[in-house]
């Protein structure tokens, strides 16, 4: 079998609103340092309704995409570019399932993720989800890299 390293890649991963207000971007980093990957590219910033909604075009007349561009612009996220070894699925594992009442302890959304009346996108981070994912979204939310 071949044993030899694949490429580094790149990812984008979002904090989002809950975890930033809730003190615990720093605790997500950790993770994402912990596991080996390496931060690219680092930023605190209340995102405009014209980044959300080219972010999450792929959602556009879904029922849950108002509310979730309107949680997603409530208040500061974290945006980070992260690479390493197979970073799009590893940083996917790392946060669990979408919805953090059923992801598996262990996970970001399994550990931190609260379940008492929340709704599903107070899901605590965002991961890109393909290559091409990560490409576009990197490009909409750091153009200079
Ligand atoms: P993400 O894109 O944030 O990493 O999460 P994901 O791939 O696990 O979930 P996705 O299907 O891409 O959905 C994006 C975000 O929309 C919210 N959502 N709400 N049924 C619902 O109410 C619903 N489904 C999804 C979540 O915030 C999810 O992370
Ligand atoms: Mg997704």
């Amino acid at each position: 079998s071949d044993l030899t390293s694949p490429p580094a890649e790149r990812t984008l991963i979002l904090v989002k609103p809950d975890g930033v207000a809730r003190g615990l971007a720093g605790e997500i980093l950790r993770r994402v340092e912990a596991k080996g990957y390496s931060l690219v590219a680092v930023e605190l910033r209340t995102a405009s309704a014209e980044l959300l909604g080219a972010h999450y075009a792929e959602h556009e007349g879904k029922p849950f995409y108002p509310p979730l561009v309107e949680f997603m612009a409530s208040g500061p996220v974290l945006a980070v570019v992260a690479e390493g070894q197979r970073v799009i699925e590893g940083f996917r594992a790392l946060a669990g399932t979408t919805d953090p009442s059923s992801a598996a302890p262990g996970t970001i959304r399994g550990d931190l993720g609260r379940d008492w009346g929340l709704k599903v996108q107070q899901n605590l981070v965002h991961g890109s989800d393909s290559p091409e994912s990560a490409a576009r979204e990197i490009a909409l939310w750091f153009p200079a890299l």
